[in-house]
């Protein structure tokens, strides 16, 4: 069974590359970022909860997030691995995942993080703000706190996976075809 945590800042094109990548090795792709979007478009208590944090760029909390994250990987007992993309996004996150993956006698394959600069995730988020619509994407105050939670709480992840020998680096920038080739290089290792 194949379990990637596909990782990196926002913008990185972790919901881009994820799309392939479910794809080509048949793996159930878990957005926690499309499933709060799901739950504000639906009006659901999750999602009038997730919105009041997500509009300000800040982080849905854990606990919430990882009983959401669960249940989503509970529909799918038959499933042949999971991409998850977007998740953990702190170490109680990782931790929780760990545990529950453990529970079930699976584990995490490979955590692959993307790397682009700074200024290129503020311009590719800005464009999908004018083109999408999304509120999150359309302020730049907004995507900066984004970049700052990213740096605050979720960057330390990449130690948490390399202290288990599982972090791969990929440089992020460039056609996303290329990209797509180089994180199927990385898996394939
Ligand atoms: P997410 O939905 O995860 O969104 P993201 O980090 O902004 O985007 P991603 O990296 O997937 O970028 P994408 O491929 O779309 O999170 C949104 C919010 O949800 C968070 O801020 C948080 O509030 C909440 N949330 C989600 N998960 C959570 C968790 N675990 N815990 C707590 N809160 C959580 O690409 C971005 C843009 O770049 C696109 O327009 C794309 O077309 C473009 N692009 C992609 N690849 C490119 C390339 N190679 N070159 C040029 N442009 C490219």
């Amino acid at each position: 069974m194949l379990n990637i945590v596909l990782f990196g800042p926002p913008g990185a094109g972790k919901g881009t590359q994820a799309e392939r990548i479910k794809n080509q090795y048949s793996l159930i792709h878990l957005s926690t970022g499309d499933i709060f979007r799901y739950n504000i478009k639906e009006s659901t208590d999750l999602g009038v909860m997730a919105k009041e944090f997500m509009d300000k760029g800040e982080l849905v909390p854990d606990q919430v997030t990882i009983k959401m994250l669960e249940s989503e990987v509970n529909k799918h007992p038959e499933s042949s691995g999971f991409i998850f993309d977007g998740f953990p996004r702190t170490t109680q996150q990782a931790k929780a995942l760990d545990d529950f993956l453990s529970s079930k006698n699976l584990s995490i394959t490979k955590m692959i993080a993307l790397e682009v600069p700074n200024d290129e995730l503020i311009s590719r988020l800005f464009l999908r703000g004018k083109q999408s619509g999304r509120a999150d994407d359309q302020d730049k105050s907004i995507i900066a706190n984004r970049i700052k939670v990213y740096e605050n709480q979720t960057a330390v992840l990449a130690e948490y996976y390399k202290a288990q020998n599982k972090l791969a680096t990929v440089n992020g920038v460039g056609s996303v075809d290329e990209i797509t080739r180089r994180l199927y290089r990385s898996i394939d290792i």
